[in-house]
């Protein structure tokens, strides 16, 4: 069977919550300490996988990571029972959910042993993500678990901050066929931290095995991270041949542009102009966090979150897109509104990785059946509401504990209790 495009979502964990914790991410700023609703929450993504599998697209899944995390809070001299308020929240994210953040996937076409290389992210820049990856890299290196055909590697050195395909390109003329890899990293973000570094870039390039000639490190704007796209995915985002990125994404977009087409002469640069769309509304609106996906019947589409087709500069500049003669035609708008508020759009919930999918264990790959399976657990089990103070709650710890026990037997993943 020839590669396709798999996403893998990370299903929404009982724990999610708005604690206010990235900085530069202006959503989780402006969301601080307001109540969440995980219940709803986990099934508007399971929604959304129901949506792409509908159309025909092929899905994967991620569970959630093991909240809170006794074994880092150990590590920190803590216990669940005694912890510190200033570390509670971050023991409790759900954070794990943004699967984009996940790892690096560099494709077996674009590798020199001709298997798929995926580098799990360190996420050391933010406190409550720095202790996602021991638990994520046990995930992939059981959904990856075929050596013939995927090598799964432990993180870069927390020298250097990586935090996954969110700052990662890949173009090709066609999944199969090698493709172009850019490495997107920032070096200034005004008042905001630069979460991806180019040495983490650089050493994900060497490990994966990537021929240098074909492989791109680009700089992201010191005014993108400054207007709140901490992850280059807020401006930009990629599909096999097609690039669609804001016009104030890059620090030297000429040059990129350039690079670009000498090496990929079928790429195709859908940019949208600051005029037409201010970096502002990129942001709010999330246009750029869209899944930009092949349709099984040929064509491109957008999957887009709501707030895209709320934003009215955004929707008129997409709906004169899709009227024209370029290669994405179709817009399909999915409600990730609980995701959304911490600043993770359809694409931030996702991590996409090319691949023969028989060739994944098939736990991880989900249909109709399973995403209604997992509904009915979710319905169960899931919180409905998490205000700040319930975090404190040890019925709230064990009902979240035991949630995702449930959805884990349910799944038939008892490796990861
Ligand atoms: O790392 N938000 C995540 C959002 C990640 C979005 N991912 C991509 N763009 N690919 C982050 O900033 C907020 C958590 C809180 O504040 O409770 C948070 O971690």
């Amino acid at each position: 069977m020839a590669l396709q495009e798999i996403n893998f979502d990370g299903i929404i964990g009982p724990s999610h919550n708005y604690a206010g914790l990235s900085l530069g991410n202006l959503a989780s700023a402006a969301h601080a300490r307001h109540v969440s609703h995980p219940r709803d929450a986990a099934l508007q993504g399971i929604e959304k996988m129901r949506h792409n599998v509908r159309l025909g697209l092929v899905q994967g899944l991620f569970v959630p990571l093991p909240r809170p995390n006794h074994e880092w809070l150990a590590d920190l001299g803590a216990t669940a029972d005694d912890v510190p308020d200033t570390l509670r929240p971050a023991a409790f994210s759900a954070s794990a959910m943004w699967a984009a953040n996940a790892a690096t996937v560099s494709p077996a076409p674009d590798t020199a042993d001709g298997r798929c290389h995926i580098t799990v992210a360190n996420l050391r820049t933010m406190p409550h993500r720095s202790h996602e990856w021991p638990d994520t890299l046990s995930q992939l290196r059981l959904a990856f678990a075929d050596g013939a055909h995927f090598h799964v590697h432990k993180p870069v050195p927390p020298a250097f901050g990586d935090e996954g395909a969110a700052n990662h390109m890949r173009l090709c003329a066609g999944h199969g066929e090698q493709g172009v890899e850019i490495f997107v990293y920032g070096r200034r973000g005004g008042a905001f931290p630069a979460r991806q570094h180019v040495e983490a870039s650089r050493a994900i390039a060497r490990h994966h095995g990537l021929d240098p000639e074909r492989t791109l490190f680009v700089a992201q704007s010191e005014e993108a991270i400054a207007a709140g796209a901490f992850h280059n995915d807020v401006v930009a985002v990629a599909n096999e041949n097609v690039l669609l990125a804001h016009e104030q994404a890059f620090e030297d977009r000429v040059d990129f542009y350039a690079s670009l087409k000498r090496l990929l002469p079928e790429v195709e640069i859908v940019e949208v102009p600051a005029d037409a769309v201010s970096l502002e509304d990129a942001v709010k609106s999330y246009l750029f966090n869209a899944q930009l996906v092949t349709l099984p019947d040929g064509g491109m589409g957008l999957i887009l979150p709501e707030e895209a087709r709320e934003t009215p500069s955004v929707w008129t500049w997409l709906e004169a897109m899709v009227a024209g003669n370029g290669p994405i035609r179709k817009l399909f708008v999915v409600d990730v509104r609980q995701s959304m508020a911490n600043g993770g759009g359809p694409a931030c919930l996702r991590l996409r990785v090319v691949a023969n999918p028989a060739h994944v264990d098939p736990r991880f790959i989900a249909n109709k059946a399973k995403l209604d399976t997992i509904g009915e657990v979710i319905r169960e089990h899931w919180p409905e509401r998490i205000a700040p103070a319930d975090l404190c709650d040890p019925k709230l710890r064990q009902r979240i504990e035991s949630a995702r026990a449930a959805l884990i037997e349910a799944l038939g993943l008892n490796e990861l209790l």
